[in-house]
């Protein structure tokens, strides 16, 4: 077992042997859990395990924590709505080393690590991939031996279970909670106050100059749990730090003697509700009060646990020198009026002063470069639950604006585009472009979306400023995405090049020459079929899902989204069956191939609910037509998340990505796909452009317009009904669709989908269809020279090791961050 061998490597807390580890796993069974082996649940097992490990970790924990202290160092300090950190008791015994001494000390037991990982309920609090990325991050973070806290929220109920009822999408709620996790530790003592409402004042402070008094209308408590980060490979263990809202005063006296029992309690409802839930909606915010609050509510809280921790008389001017706020996208961005309020209202600092300051220690990550993804928050709604804030973020914007006035003397048009205030549809505030004043920096995620965001969306700003905006191209833990979702390609790994490669993913490269080695490449697709009949018999299990083994696995697993064109993939699908059923080609002649799809889509998002709708419906057509011969299988396992995620990437041979140019930022499953063994099918969108760049283009099916292109067409009208016309096996394929054979012989079932798609077709997903089917064409003739398809898969595998979050974070420290590493020794 690999595990034995990394052992040696890394630094655990306490020396464990199984024994002592048995003994410990046995006291939380009985004195934690309260029962005795014979009689435990699973979920007994599984918490009494996981405490166990965690408890392995606490040492270098506090050791990590003093030892940051102590130095006074910079801290990154990472603001993010979302961490979607999938399970952890893997990862924690991973980084602890005690994989194998568990699985033995389990084992005299009569029980298996295996059995009671599997119980683990993943913390789903995040959407999709800036989640996901977060907890990516802050894995690197901590395995760099950077002083870093996460801040975020701990939602009592994260993103939703999806079930799927008669092929539609319903949404169940996530209480993740309801058995308590292992993984945090609260410290209500540790409470701070955040306020919310009410009005301001002027006054005059004691040196009788005026400043203005924020008095708020009701406040809440923000507590603090703790979630331990640890490294791999070393012993520093940073923290993740997420807040629950509680009420100030639980019990009303005041309401409480006066009768009105039901009042003070709506009121503690009222004040808990800021962290019940997380909002489901990626890339496209609704604007809802409750959401404001969350942001604030986190920031603010984050932004005074950092402070208390300065020392006595701190001189604030030398904030930037111990502290870094990364803003995760929009979300946190109200943090800059925040530090801007304390600073000014409540420290006394002349505006100037705490302005050098908040710019300097904030910087901002965009996301998107979809406008309707970008944050904007009603000046009503702002000043109402804000209103000092409203007030700062108008000083501002009067400030930034006379300088592009002294700049661009008499450009009104230029003032209107670049104000942070927008005056239609509606007064509302544009928190990217309140990000991007109140930063240093500004960042895109990958290289062609760091390049638009530069030209295209902030264009105005980086005119202005050209310095201000950089790239950090995304990328992905190899610990949970390599090594602990693939161990059998990690082992390969290890026996072919040597271990250290986990930390040092570049090293990668190493494998390049086994791609001509025969046996190298047995090897390889011996795995990749393991891993395919290992997941077969997870989806049989899971979903009741039978799968044929002996298949391509094409797999498109992301968040339901127009722009991310599962639509396109479909119409492959029918496209194949309807030429099957015509006669076109024969099903003999077909590859086997299992489609996978996995996707959630926005509960208010009726397009992609219907998307789901239509997916499923095919499915069950296709799935079952004779004439296919069980050569095309479509598999849409409802509730698409990070566990399921690990199962399924490294069974894959296909990876969609397929979104139309200059609309994916980056897009992360691409990597995890790739740095798995998957050939992709790409558009030159996102990170596939340096995946295209780094494997070779003949190690990567290209196909679709370019961004430039896709903006010519744009410019020169896009008619999708020409394209319709003008292509047979299209037209097939929609007329399939709209001929009621995958919905009973009701013609109109999928006319919200279809029609949209002939007559709007904002993503050009008809433009794109014919390169789609030809580079599908060229798939099938390279899967069917299998030793040829092993050796583009292993050099998938040996050239992407740049997209390891490690080589990220390591940019963000060259580029952004400059905050030395602090190695924790035990
Ligand atoms: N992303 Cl704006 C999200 O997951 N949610 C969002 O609200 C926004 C962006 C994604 C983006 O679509 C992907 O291309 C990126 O790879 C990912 O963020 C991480 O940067």
């Amino acid at each position: 077992m690999l595990q034995v061998t990394e052992t040696t490597e890394r630094s655990t807390s306490t020396p464990a042997t199984v024994d002592s580890f048995k003994d410990e796993f046995l006291r939380q069974l009985r004195y934690e859990q309260g029962v005795e082996l014979g009689t435990a649940s699973r979920d007994d097992l599984f918490q009494a395990l996981a405490r166990t490990v965690r408890n392995y970790m606490v040492d270098n924990w506090l050791t990590t924590v003093e030892t940051q202290k102590a130095a006074g160092s910079k801290v990154v300090a990472y603001l993010s709505a979302e961490y979607l950190m999938g399970p952890q008791l893997d990862n924690a015994l991973l980084s602890t080393g005690l994989t194998d001494v568990a699985d033995t000390a389990l084992s005299s037991l009569g029980l298996s690590l295996d059995d009671i990982r599997a119980t683990e309920v993943e913390p789903g609090l995040g959407n999709g991939g800036l989640g996901r990325l977060a907890a990516c991050f802050i894995d690197s973070l901590a395995t760099k031996n950077i002083p870093a806290i996460g801040y975020g929220i701990r939602y009592e109920y994260g993103i939703f279970r999806q079930t799927f009822v008669d092929g539609r999408q319903v949404e169940q709620p996530d209480s993740w909670l309801s058995n308590g996790t292992p993984w945090e530790i609260p410290h209500t003592d540790q409470a701070v106050e955040v306020a919310f409402g009410g009005h301001t004042e002027q006054a005059i402070d004691q040196t009788g100059r005026s400043v203005t008094r924020w008095v708020p209308g009701e406040t809440v408590l923000a507590v603090p749990y703790n979630y331990m980060v640890p490294g791999y490979g070393t012993a520093n263990v940073n923290t993740l730090r997420l807040w629950s809202a509680k009420a100030t005063n639980a019990f009303n006296l005041h309401i409480f003697n006066s009768g009105d029992y039901e009042s003070a309690v709506r009121a503690q409802t009222v004040a808990e509700n800021i962290s019940k839930v997380l909002y489901p909606e990626d890339s496209t915010p609704q604007g809802k009060e409750l959401r404001l609050k969350q942001q604030y509510f986190f920031v603010a809280a984050s932004i005074k646990d950092f402070l208390r921790t300065l020392p006595e008389g701190f001189d604030l001017k030398k904030l930037p020198e111990r502290i870094v706020f990364q803003l995760n996208d929009t979300h946190p961005v109200i943090g800059v009026p925040e530090l801007m309020r304390i600073l000014v209202d409540e420290r006394g600092l002349a505006w100037e002063d705490a302005w050098d300051i908040t710019r300097r220690s904030f910087n901002y990550t965009c996301h998107t470069l979809l406008p309707e993804a970008l944050e904007v928050w009603s000046v009503d709604l702002l000043g109402r639950l804000l209103p000092r804030h409203l007030e700062i973020i108008y000083r501002i914007n009067e400030q930034f604006l006379a300088g592009i006035r002294a700049t661009y003397p008499g450009d009104e048009l230029r003032v209107r585009r670049m104000s942070i205030i927008q005056e239609q549809p509606e007064r509302a505030v544009r928190m990217a472009f309140l990000a991007t004043v109140g930063s240093t920096k500004v960042n895109g995620v990958a290289a062609l979306h760091s390049d638009l965001l530069r030209d295209k969306v902030l264009d105005d700003f980086s005119a202005y400023w050209p310095d201000k905006f950089t790239n950090v191209t995304n990328g992905i833990t190899p610990r949970r995405f390599v090594q602990l979702s693939n161990p059998s390609l990690a082992n390969l790994i290890d026996d072919t090049i040597g271990t250290g490669w986990l930390n040092d993913l570049e090293r990668l490269k190493e494998l390049e020459p086994y791609a001509e080695d025969a046996s190298f490449r047995k090897a390889f697709r011996e795995v990749k079929q393991a891993n395919k009949d290992r997941f077969v018999s997870l989806l049989a299990q899971r979903d009741g899902i039978e799968l044929s083994s002996d298949a391509l696995f094409d797999v498109m697993v992301k968040r339901l989204h127009e722009y991310k064109r599962q639509m396109l993939k479909l119409l492959h699908v029918v496209t194949i069956y309807d030429r099957v059923l015509k006669g076109e080609i024969k099903a003999a002649d077909l590859t086997p191939r299992v489609v996978v799809f996995g996707a959630k889509a926005a509960p208010g998002y009726k397009m992609a609910k219907e998307i789901i709708f239509l997916i499923n419906s095919v499915a069950k057509v296709v799935n079952n037509a004779p004439e296919l011969e069980g050569r095309l299988r479509v598999a849409f396992p409802a509730n698409y998340n990070v566990t399921l995620a690990e199962k399924l990437i490294p069974a894959a041979d296909l990876s969609e990505q397929i979104s139309l140019a200059g609309k994916e930022a980056s897009g992360t499953g691409n990597m995890k796909f790739a740095l798995n063994g998957a050939l992709t099918i790409g558009t030159l969108d996102g990170a596939n452009v340096e995946i295209h760049e780094l494997v070779g283009g003949e190690n990567f099916f290209l196909f679709g317009m370019t961004e430039p292109e896709v903006q010519s067409l744009s410019d020169a009208g896009y008619h999708p009904t020409s394209f319709y016309e003008g292509n047979a096996s299209l037209r097939g394929a929609i007329d399939l669709i709209s001929s009621g054979i995958f919905s009973g012989g009701d013609r109109t079932a999928f006319e919200f989908v279809i029609s949209d798609l002939l007559y709007k077709d904002r993503f050009m997903v008809l433009a794109d269809y014919q390169t789609y089917i030809e580079a599908q064409e060229r798939v099938e003739v390279a899967y069917a020279d299998q030793e040829s398809w092993s050796r583009k898969a292993i050099l998938n595998v040996a050239r992407t090791g740049f997209f390891t979050s490690d080589r990220s974070i390591q940019d963000y420290l060259d580029r952004i961050w400059h905050a030395p590493a602090f190695p924790v020794t035990k």
